[in-house]
């Protein structure tokens, strides 16, 4: 469970499982510490995958894949829960493996070739970027997605998710205040600038883009 999964995801099926972090717990500090991850991974998206799983013992879409589960919850009211926690796990699952220890820098390959077709530059798409992710009033993420023909940044409100959109994932940051208070308490623009320049896992977000681009 070191490295868990492909890149879309890291989940099969029901049961659902918390997966293992793609490295050590105290690995990226001071960036991300060891403290926020006893309750980011441990805690929240472990309750996530506790709450699927209890929502799932009672419903027919416990015998789909993670993300079969997503697109068929999404939109309706009275799935409302299993969305919801079904995204997070999807999502958190996901936002680990966009960061990594000494991490940051620039991508390469073709992926840097469309940031800056369709941001202007790599500065360009960095502000705005840290921008969505600021400006997403409450809980949220920040998201770098592929629509099929060009890159886009999108904000997300609580779970939600490029994939519901019909636009693939590349790169995530996960501003809900657990992901950042306890190392950068209400400073959520400092957190995101961090985020982008010692965190990123670049490697990651073009294994993403190869396989859908
Ligand atoms: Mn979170």
């Amino acid at each position: 469970m070191k490295n868990c999964g492909n890149v879309k995801a890291n989940q099969t099926n029901y049961p659902f499982i918390l997966p293992e972090l793609p490295f050590g717990a105290s690995e990226l500090e001071p960036y991300m510490s060891a403290n926020t991850f006893a309750f980011h991974h441990c805690k929240h998206h472990l309750a996530y995958v506790n709450n699927l799983n209890k929502l799932l013992e009672t419903s027919d879409l416990a015998g789909k894949s993670l993300e079969e589960i997503i697109l068929a919850a999404a939109g309706n009211k009275d799935l409302v829960g299993i969305f919801n926690n079904a995204a997070q796990v999807w999502n958190h699952s996901f936002f680990w493996h966009c960061m990594k220890q000494n991490g940051g820098g620039k991508p390469t390959g073709n992926l840097l070739v469309q940031i800056e077709k369709d941001f202007g530059s790599f500065d360009d798409f960095c502000n705005a970027f840290k921008q969505a992710g600021a400006t997403q009033f409450g809980s949220g993420w920040a998201w770098l997605a592929w629509d099929g023909s060009k890159l886009l940044i999108e904000k997300t409100a609580n779970a939600e998710l490029p994939m519901t959109r019909g636009m693939v994932a590349i790169l995530t940051c996960d501003v809900w205040e657990h992901a950042y208070y306890l190392d950068y308490q209400n400073m959520r623009p400092d957190y995101l600038a961090v985020f982008l320049k010692n965190l990123v896992n670049w490697e990651f977000a073009q294994q993403n883009f190869s396989v859908c681009s």
